[in-house]
Order: C-alpha cells, then structure tokens, then sequence
C-alpha cells in the first residue's frame, strides 16, 4: 500500500502506535500482529494511565460519600457520562446509561421496554446479519409474551435487502432492532434510512452500534433511533463498560431492569419510588474506573479526528482485499459495497480454527469461528470464518505477514 497514496506518514503512525504498549511485543518469537480489532480493541497509554490513577489515587464510591474523594469520583464518573452524551449527540446526559457493555444494554431494553410494549401477537423485527447479542434477547422476549420475531433477509454480498425489511414493517410491528455494522461482514447499514421506515409504522428502533462506534461519528437524533449501544472495549476503552443511549421519554417511561442501591428516590417496605433517568437504570455500584476510562478513550479518538480514522482504516480494507484475492483457494465472504475494516474468509480445504492456529505461529493474532453469528455462517454455508479486523494502528505490513502466513497454512494443508 498506502503509505505511498496516502496523506498520513509512516511516521505518524509510528507515532500512534507508540501510544499502545501492548503492540511492541513479541508472541511466539514473532512481532506481534494484532489484528482482532473487532473482538476488542487495544487500549492506549492515556487510558490505561486513566486507569492506574483511578484506583492509585482517586478511588472511592460515588454519589455516596460527602469527603472529597467521593467528590472527586462522583464529578469524574459524570464528567465521562457527558462525554459519552457528546459522542453520540444525545439530547441529555440523562439519555446516557452506564451498562457492561452492548449486550447488557440491549438486555436492558428488550426485558423493560420490551415488556411494557409487546402484547402477544406483536411483532419484532432484526436483520438477518444480527449478532446474538441481539437475536437472543429479543427472541426471550418473543417467548415470554407470544410475540412474533420477524428476520430481514440478506443477499450474497452480505447486505440487507431492503424491499423485503419494508415488507416486514407493518401495524403488528413494535419494535426493530438493528445492526449498524456487522461483526462478520462488515457491512456498514444505512441505519437513518432503515429507522424512518420503521419510524413511518411508529416502531420502536433499536440500533446495536457495537462495531460502528470505532470507526465513525455517530448522531442519535440524526439517526433518528429511539435506542443506540456502545462497547468501550472496542472503542480503545476498558472492558466491562458501555453505554445505552435511550431517548428521555422512553427511559422515563420504562421500568427499571435492576433493582437494589442507587436507583431509587425513597424506599419503605410497602414501596419504593425509582429515580429519574439515568440513576433508574443504574442500580449498585457502577464501573467507576470503566466510566473514567472510557471517557478517555472518547477523548483520544476525538484528537486524532474521524477523517483520520476514516482514511487509515480505508486505505488497510482496501489493501488486505487486495492481498487476500492473491491467495489461491480463499473465499472473501461478504462484499457490500459500504463496509468497515473486518474481512471474513475461509480458505479452501482448512478448517478456520486451523488457519487461526497457524496464523498464530507467525504472531498474527485473528479472530476464527461463528463471531457470535451463527445465522451468518449458516446463510453462507459455512461452519465458521477467519476474520482479520483492522484498527487505525495497524500497518501494510501486518496485512502481508497474515497473506504470508495463510500461504504457508495451504503448504502445511499440501493445498
Ligand atoms: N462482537 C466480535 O468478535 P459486547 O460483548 O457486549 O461488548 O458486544 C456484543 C456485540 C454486539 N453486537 C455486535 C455487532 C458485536 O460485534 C458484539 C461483539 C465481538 O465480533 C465478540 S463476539
């Protein structure tokens, strides 16, 4: 590649890449070439530097304590909530609820809104390119009260069909629920466009924005979306701590999906009255330093600026594409025409948990398996895929020590 047709030097990537300690190793003998971005990111100095201060000198319980290191706490853990508002242009920070991450967020929503919302003979509607974290949820919930889950197709370049989700929308219709970007394909939807169709049957929109959230801007009113979920962990923050974006109304309107401390405003053994968003859906001790850390993360990928992100990780899509049709008896799965850094294949003859072990052997570390999408794997024919996801920090070399190492999977396979 890309060095050579691109804005962004060698030298400024050396420079990013020395904000994470974690790639300067070596596994296996071998320079290590992380290339498993979309099961987790890496995380950089600043946020584990975030972390370390967090529990070196700052840590205590927040919203409880009158001492000033509770203060401390409690303004750094809103101060993240503000951040996170701002990342996804919530209309409040009240919109704003730290939860583990994406599945416990659509958890949150599919057991409290969705029991609110759905009568039996209702109807849920996903795509056929859902991760788990959002069939499974929406299919307990379809259980518990008789509703009706409906399954958007896709065609063979991975992408939905669109005719048929519309067809799917109708009066039975109370909630969608969507991916923004798919963990196995990398499709990247047009989730503006899919909300205002459903919007148009008056249906409750949930976006899974999991893999989005990495790689572009995300604005939930423009979106239109009632509900959007985020991983720090895959957003270069901690693991354990994500957030579900949810619009006032609803959040008011939804009971609490925990009880316990924290999320109450009085409580007498005959009854407890809740407290507002986001203090309803908090219940317990939260994950202060997460929080903190994520805030950070938020800060560190506003600095080096979306088109930046935008360019870097086009320019290695693009590059691995490019290497990887090279290598005989490979299956690229997935094709749309708008798609993020993540490349599933297979490869002819090699089981992809083979390839990964082998991989492995050269310090390439990728991701093999159903990727927590089985209905993707059974739609292509396939048991499982490879994938090699690609983060701002990685490099045209990293993409050829993987091509090199998959041609050297074939030999050890006599392919
Ligand atoms: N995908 C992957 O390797 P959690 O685990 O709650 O942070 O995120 C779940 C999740 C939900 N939606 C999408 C689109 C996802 O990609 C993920 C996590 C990882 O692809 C682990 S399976």
């Amino acid at each position: 590649m890309t060095e050579r047709n691109s804005t962004i030097g060698k030298s400024t990537i050396g420079r990013i890449r020395q904000d994470f300690p974690i790639l300067h190793q070596k596994v296996r003998g071998k320079p290590l070439a992380y290339l498993d971005n979309a099961a987790t990111s890496q995380k950089p100095k600043q946020v584990i530097e975030a972390l370390s201060r967090y529990y070196g000198v700052e840590n205590s319980n927040i919203h409880r304590g009158v001492y000033y290191l509770s203060e401390q706490a409690t303004a750094a853990y809103e101060a993240a909530r503000v951040k996170a508002q701002r990342f996804l242009n919530a209309g409040s920070p009240s919109e704003v609820i730290f939860v583990r991450g994406t599945t416990e967020a659509i958890n949150l929503v599919a057991s409290s809104y969705g029991r609110l919302l759905l009568e039996p003979g209702d109807e849920v509607v996903i795509s056929g390119m859902e991760h788990h974290s959002n069939i499974v949820p929406w299919q307990m919930l379809c259980e518990s009260v008789g509703a009706k889950l409906c399954v958007a197709p896709i065609d063979d370049s991975g992408s939905l069909i669109v005719s048929e989700y519309e067809k799917l929308l109708g009066p039975r219709t109370k909630a969608v629920a969507l991916v923004h970007v798919s963990n196995s394909l990398g499709t990247i939807n047009d989730v503006k466009y899919l909300v205002g169709l459903a919007k148009k049957k008056s249906a409750v929109v949930l976006i899974d924005g999991a893999q989005a959230a990495p790689h572009m801007p995300i604005d939930v009113q423009d979106i239109g979306c009632d509900f959007y979920t985020i991983s720090g962990h895959k957003m270069y923050g901690p693991t354990g701590i994500g957030v579900l974006y949810g619009r006032l109304e609803l959040l008011e309107a939804m009971p609490p999906y925990q009880g316990g401390g924290e999320m109450i405003r009085s409580v007498t053994f005959e009854k407890t009255i809740y407290a507002p968003p986001p203090a309803k859906f908090e219940a317990g001790t939260p994950h202060i330093a997460g929080a903190i850390g994520m805030g950070v993360a938020i800060d560190y990928l506003q600095q080096l600026g979306w088109d930046f992100v935008h360019e870097r990780e086009e320019l290695l899509l693009r590059y691995a594409l490019e290497r990887l049709e090279t290598v005989p008896g490979i299956r690229i799965i997935g094709s749309a025409t708008s798609r993020a850094s993540v490349v599933s294949f297979t490869l002819d003859g090699i089981h992809a948990h083979d390839i990964g072990t082998i991989v492995d052997q050269e310090g390439v570390a990728i991701r093999t398996g159903h990727h927590c999408t089985q209905p993707v794997m059974d739609f292509f024919g396939v048991p499982a895929t490879a994938r090699a996801s690609f983060a701002f920090y990685n490099t045209a070399e990293e993409v050829d020590i993987l091509v090199n190492a998959l041609m050297e999977a074939r030999e050890v396979f006599g392919r």
